[in-house]
């Protein structure tokens, strides 16, 4: 199933797929050292990893920094959310630097984002048949602290597009998928807090970028967890991957997927996706 329709999306990119499974992973390893040449990206499932003691995990992340080095897309996915079972017995990789994205909670259409990350990435053309026609559904777009300064400061971690080229694109990319998108931005907790609420009347979905916030705010914990709707956790970056303190998020346990690590091109992502999660 998954690899049939990752099988068909990679053939509307013209994109070759080398589609593997395998309960060793320091076959994983091997795989990615070895033959890191012969591939353009990485869509990786590690499932349990780190459930398990006796695999090298070790060598794991070893390979994966190999293939950052070369500048390959690396994207960890996963069908579940695996912030909804407690963090300490499954955790994303963690490894320092790279490029690596994240996106997690979809079920198959993790993987079909991923793809699309990856083909977005190497500028290959795609005809995507993935239209909602006769349909308009809103969609908020919730962006925290500081993502007014997009594009104006540190384009080499947040890019170089500013938040209003951002709307512009989103409100694009929601008028193929059929939806109205309210793109918002605040510094301010509580107006984050009201914009969730309302949603609840007003949106059949939001796709939060708490920013700062995600770290620290039971508040929006709280907010998110009271509003039934589909929802999805958005960063530019891969937090994962930077300081400590990034590495935790009150986001995450209460949303229904993550998409994070892809740049500025997961905003148009998470509206696929979320598309997908109204629909569903
Ligand atoms: O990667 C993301 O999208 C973040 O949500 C961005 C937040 C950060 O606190 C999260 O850990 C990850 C920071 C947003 C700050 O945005 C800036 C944009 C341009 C220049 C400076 C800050």
């Amino acid at each position: 199933m998954i690899r049939d329709a990752s099988r068909a999306l990679c053939e509307q990119f013209g994109i070759q797929l080398d589609f593997r499974h395998t309960e060793d992973l320091d076959k994983v390893s091997q795989w990615l050292a070895r033959e890191s040449q012969e591939f353009d990206g990485v869509i990786v499932n590690p499932v349990g990893y780190s459930r398990a003691t006796t695999v090298p995990i070790e060598n794991y992340r070893a390979a994966i920094q190999t293939i950052a080095h070369l500048n390959k897309p690396v994207i960890e996915v996963h069908i579940n959310n695996i912030f909804h079972h407690g963090a300490e017995s499954t955790q994303p990789l963690r490894e320092d630097g790279g490029d690596m994205g994240f996106i997690c909670g979809f079920g198959l259409n993790s993987y079909l984002a991923a793809i699309r990350a990856i083909g977005l990435r190497l500028q290959v053309h795609h005809r995507d048949h993935n239209r909602r026609i006769n349909k308009v559904d809103k969609v908020f777009i919730l962006n925290g602290p500081n993502l007014n300064l997009l594009g104006r400061r540190e384009p080499e971690i947040y890019g170089r597009l500013t938040l209003e080229d951002l709307a512009r694109r989103c409100a694009e990319v929601g008028v193929q998928r059929g939806l109205d998108v309210e793109f918002r931005q605040t510094n301010h907790e509580g107006e984050l807090v009201d914009w969730i609420q309302e949603a609840i009347d007003v949106a059949k979905g939001i796709i939060v970028n708490a920013a700062a916030y995600t770290h620290t705010s039971v508040a929006i914990h709280d907010a998110l967890r009271a509003n039934p709707r589909p929802k999805i956790e958005l960063h530019i970056s891969n937090p994962h991957l930077r300081e400590a303190f990034r590495q935790f998020s009150y986001v995450s346990p209460v949303v229904d997927g993550i998409v994070a690590g892809l740049g500025t091109s997961g905003y148009a992502l998470s509206l696929q996706l979320m598309a997908d999660l109204i629909d569903s």
